[in-house]
């Protein structure tokens, strides 16, 4: 067995990073960790300024996420949303004042209400990330890939008429439509102007293993790696890269990871991953589900390793981040 990284840094969407960022905590020596997580799905609504990846990330390894949402602060009230319901008889129409389709907990606003402050402040998002990260004792270093404008769109096609595609920001889509409808195209709007944000080039660069976790291909990891210069550090260093397969017996484990990729044109399994994945990650590690498939991975020339990927509990998330260390 090769001696474990010291050092990894960490490719991240929301959910299924953060678990695995739990066992990366635990298996990582303090002060050898980094996350960089998505933006894309950041979105501004009632003035505030929303990080949703990074705020599953922060909630989830400091143990306050639902667990059953996956999102959002268990024990949450939605006393603040409940009471903006008065004013949706008198909201003019294209108005997104007092919203509510996005929910917004209680608790959860302490968060947004701090972000948003200390942004209109001036400070980065890198910046304000840090001291959130810190109010939540996180142990690693939380990073988002840029601190510059990265918004992910969907073209789908329309409920009314299939004819017709509609661009849809992220929310709009994953929340406001449930995730329905065909999509035609996926862009990050930014990404051609965005730099990666202060340490995250230096993290990608000076980590002994980088690991791409098991998110959304198109949506959570689509979104970093249309960042230019953090793409060229994976291609570089491609063989150093270890990726978790976040399709498991032809499945996503939560959210629309497969209908997605279907609808996109890819394979809908560890096959179809390993093939997004071969010019920046050497390694796809595998669920023993998948077993079977493990010569076709290789077949794409990646190196396949075959673990436990479902992250169950705290154990297997450490089993599976001790793995991605020093397979
Ligand atoms: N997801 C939902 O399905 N419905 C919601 O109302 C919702 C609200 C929400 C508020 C804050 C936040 O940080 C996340 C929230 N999410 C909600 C989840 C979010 O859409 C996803 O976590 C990511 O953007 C995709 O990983």
């Amino acid at each position: 067995v090769t001696t474990a990284a010291t050092t990894v840094t960490a490719l991240c969407g929301g959910v299924g990073a953060a678990r695995l960022l739990r066992g990366l905590q635990e298996a990582v020596a303090p002060g050898g960790l980094v996350a960089v997580v998505n933006v894309g799905d950041d979105c501004d609504l009632h003035g505030l300024a929303i990080s949703p990846d990074l705020d599953t990330v922060t909630y989830t390894v400091s143990g306050q996420v639902d667990g059953e949402r996956g999102w959002g602060l268990v024990g949450e009230t939605w006393a603040a949303l409940a009471a903006l319901e008065r004013f949706a008889a008198v909201r003019p129409g294209g108005s997104q004042a007092g919203a509510t389709w996005f929910a917004l907990g209680d608790r959860d606003l302490a968060t947004h209400l701090y972000r948003s402050g200390r942004r209109a402040e001036g400070a980065p998002l890198s910046t304000v990330t840090g001291e959130v990260a810190a109010a939540h004792g996180l142990r690693f270093r939380l990073l988002p890939v840029t601190d510059d404008r990265l918004r992910t769109h969907l073209s789908v096609t329309s409920e009314a008429d299939p004819a017709v595609a509609e661009d849809l920001d992220f929310q709009s889509w994953f929340v406001g439509r449930r995730h329905r409808g065909r999509v035609t195209a996926v862009r990050f709007e930014g990404a051609e102007e965005a730099r990666p944000a202060p340490g995250v080039l230096e993290a990608l660069a000076g980590a002994e293993r980088i690991v791409l976790c098991p998110s959304n291909p198109v949506v959570s990891i689509g979104p970093l790696l249309a960042v230019a210069e953090v793409r060229q550090v994976m291609l570089d260093r491609r063989d150093d890269v270890v990726a978790v397969s976040p399709i498991v017996a032809g499945a996503a484990l939560k959210g629309p990871a497969a209908s997605l990729l279907a609808d996109l044109g890819h394979e809908v399994s560890v096959v179809g991953v390993a093939r997004l994945y071969a010019s920046v990650a050497g390694t796809l590690v595998i669920d023993e589900a998948d077993a079977e498939l493990a010569a076709a991975v290789e077949a794409e020339g990646l190196r396949c390793v075959v673990a436990a990927t479902v992250m169950h509990d705290q154990q297997a998330m450490t089993a599976l981040a001790e793995l991605v260390c020093r397979c």
